[in-house]
């Protein structure tokens, strides 16, 4: 990873103030929230690295409203997340994937609503893979004095005030957007601190790698097929075959292409004929942040962050990442149409 513009160590509740001290106004309720969450992650992270250890692995015993197997540890990171959140009554209304109805606050004047999603790709929890936090963040529309409503929460992506998620890997790391670049920050776990990584992340325009669930290819739409099939033919000069990487935990297949470009793809396919994945928590962030660094974030027919949600928990088609690639993809979806 680059370490421009980074001339000494900052940490992460540092760098929020500084970037608040940037702005007139600022009255720092945003800078507050991001550092509780950053707080949540600590605690999370520190249980996904001794969850074998302590036996929080498994299932919980319970169904989420997608009819998934929650385990433990999505549990214990869907409690901090909503303490932290709790905490300075910043917060009028948060959407969880792990619940169903959206959770309004006692604070219900509080300015911003946050969806999240506790531990992203938890099926890779038991075999000790890469898993993720996943935020999104809107000032509500409402005045204060009137409780927020779902129509509060339902804005498209491009209304986010931030969006950022948490990978823990290897090492963990926090990465987030306010829609002034992306910045990354490290977990170092002798200190307990986020130190800043990096402050202007930028995809690279191209990378001959791709990501998607190849399993479900008979269901996708025909320009997807097609495209699919022309990155796999031989052709040197377009750096044609691309290699495959999916690992199944989005934060984690988004994170390296943000560091090292591709395309991340979740289509329609026969069992998820809208996509997959989330709007809100999911596609609207990460799309948030791989734009925020150059890159491009497509449904199929337009810009994810331009979507109007209908409702909290629904799902889109996935096309995102560096922008050559999507811009690729996207000849083969209009030729099909
Ligand atoms: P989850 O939120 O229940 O973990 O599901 C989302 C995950 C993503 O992280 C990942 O990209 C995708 O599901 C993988 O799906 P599939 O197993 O169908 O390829
Ligand atoms: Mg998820």
């Amino acid at each position: 990873m680059t370490q421009k513009n980074v001339n000494h160590m900052l940490t992460l509740e540092e760098f929020i103030i500084r970037s608040q001290n940037r702005f007139d106004g600022a009255t720092g309720e945003l800078s507050q929230l991001l550092r509780d969450i950053g707080l949540a992650a600590k605690i999370v992270s520190r249980e996904v690295n001794k969850a074998g250890i302590t036996n929080l692995l498994g299932q919980y015993g319970s169904q989420n409203v997608h009819g998934e197997s929650v385990k433990k540890l999505d549990v214990f990171a869907d409690d901090q997340i909503k303490s932290a959140l709790a905490r300075s009554g910043i917060v009028s209304m948060m959407i969880s994937e792990e619940s169903n109805e959206l959770i309004r606050l006692e604070s219900s004047s509080g300015n911003y609503i946050v969806f999240f999603d506790p531990l992203d790709g938890s099926s890779n929890i038991d075999v000790n893979v890469s898993v993720g936090t996943i935020f999104s963040i809107y000032r509500r529309k409402s005045s204060r004095d009137v409780p927020a409503e779902e129509s509060d929460a339902l804005q498209p992506g491009d209304k986010q005030s931030a969006a950022g998620y948490v990978l823990y890997g290897s090492s963990t790391m926090l990465v987030y957007t306010t829609g002034m670049g992306v910045s990354s920050f490290t977990l170092d776990p002798s200190i307990g601190e986020f130190m800043l990584s990096d402050d202007d992340i930028r995809i690279p325009d191209f990378t001959p790698q791709y990501s998607i669930n190849e399993g479900y290819s008979s269901g996708w739409p025909g320009g997807v097929r097609d495209y699919i099939a022309y990155i796999k033919q031989v052709d040197p000069e377009t750096e044609r075959p691309y290699s495959l990487r999916y690992i199944g935990s989005m934060v984690s297949d988004l994170h390296r292409i943000l560091l090292l470009g591709g395309i991340f793809l979740y289509p329609p396919n026969v069992s998820n004929p809208h996509g997959k994945l989330r709007l809100m928590y999911e596609c609207n962030p990460m799309g948030y942040i791989i734009e925020q660094a150059g890159g491009l974030a497509f449904d199929g027919s337009g810009r994810i962050l331009e979507i109007n949600p209908q409702s909290i928990h629904q799902t889109a088609p996935v096309y995102m990442g560096s922008r050559s690639n999507v811009e690729k993809l996207m000849e083969f979806l209009s030729r099909s149409k």
